[in-house]
């Protein structure tokens, strides 16, 4: 059944002429289908250059919009329309605009993972692998940096001479982990590495050999030496990570990284986006060019 899809998914993307992308996120059987898994940083660079006409995205939302604010001119769709982030809901450009008011020499930087209309916003965008480089290239001193806390704080933690006032916005899938549980697997497999996510609270991150994007944690995992790893992100990445290193064995944080709007997309619902053509994702000309200057401003470094 699940090949049958992924055959009749296969035929109908070349007669489509589409790309499907994905990120590391999506279950195993969607990141299979892809013609790339990454990433949010690598897959806007890859949506960028890729000759197909249409690009079917499996992620969430903000990831499509990013795909759609960079190629204009290719049809990107969302498979599942409520597949959402709810750390992008956490800023809307409202609110954003009133406290860019209480700090009018700051330059704000945005984590990718927001709306369009925050990233038009902003000054320069980020993802979780160039964080901490974006905000020292800037010249400003002072940084309001959206919405993810933790990114925010973790980069504050590596930049210095700047002050960085974070917003109050967090992963829902990473804020979770608690440090009893990460003290507790550390106790059980005292020589395994650990690797996590930025997106985790500052008392997880205190205790990572390593802290990275997906993509970053992928490379880290392939060079080091030991046979057990401990893994701080949501849990699509294991799919990539024992492809990679079949003699390794890996161990999730908690049972508990599971981001379910990530798991939304199914087979039936990228067959039926490359039938129907839905759900096709758009953003406002002005607001797009205004969120392509802080992505491209980001891309260009
Ligand atoms: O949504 C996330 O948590 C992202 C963008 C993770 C990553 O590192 O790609
Ligand atoms: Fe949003 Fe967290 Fe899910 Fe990433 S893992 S899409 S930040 S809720």
């Amino acid at each position: 059944m699940i090949e049958d899809l992924q055959h009749q998914i296969m035929k109908l993307k070349k007669e489509k002429n589409a790309c499907i992308v994905a990120h590391h996120y999506q279950t195993e059987d969607i990141q299979q289908i892809a013609d790339f898994v990454g990433d949010s940083l690598a897959l806007s660079k890859i949506a960028k250059q890729i000759k197909e006409d249409m690009i079917i995205f499996c992620g969430v939302k903000f990831m499509a919009e990013t795909a759609k604010i960079l190629s204009p001119h290719k049809k990107v769709i969302l498979p599942v329309m409520e597949a959402g982030c709810p750390m992008a809901d956490m800023v809307t450009p409202e609110q954003l605009r009133l406290v860019k008011k209480q700090y009018p020499h700051a330059e704000v930087v945005c984590y990718v993972n927001s709306s369009a209309e925050v990233k038009a916003e902003s000054d320069i965008c980020c993802t979780s692998s160039n964080a901490v480089s974006v905000i020292n290239h800037l010249d400003a001193k002072q940084i309001l940096f959206v919405p993810d806390q933790h990114l925010g704080a973790y980069a504050a933690s590596q930049v210095k001479d700047k002050d960085i006032i974070l917003w109050q916005g967090y992963c829902i899938v990473h804020h979770q982990l608690r440090e009893e549980q990460l003290l507790h697997i550390k106790e059980k497999y005292p020589n395994a590495p650990i690797l996590v996510h930025p997106e985790c609270r500052p008392h997880i991150v205190r205790h990572a050999d390593f802290v990275g994007s997906t993509a970053q944690i992928i490379d880290k995992a392939r060079s080091i030496e030991q046979k057990q790893i401990i893994i701080g992100t949501e849990r699509g990445v294991l799919y990539t990570l024992k492809k990679q290193n079949p003699h390794k064995e890996f161990i999730l944080l908690s049972e508990r990284l599971t981001c379910q709007n990530m798991k939304k997309t199914t087979l039936e619902h990228v067959r039926n986006a490359l039938v129907n053509e839905t759900h096709v994702v758009d953003v406002d000309e002005n607001i797009r060019q205004k969120a392509n200057r802080a992505l491209e401003r980001m891309i260009s470094l």
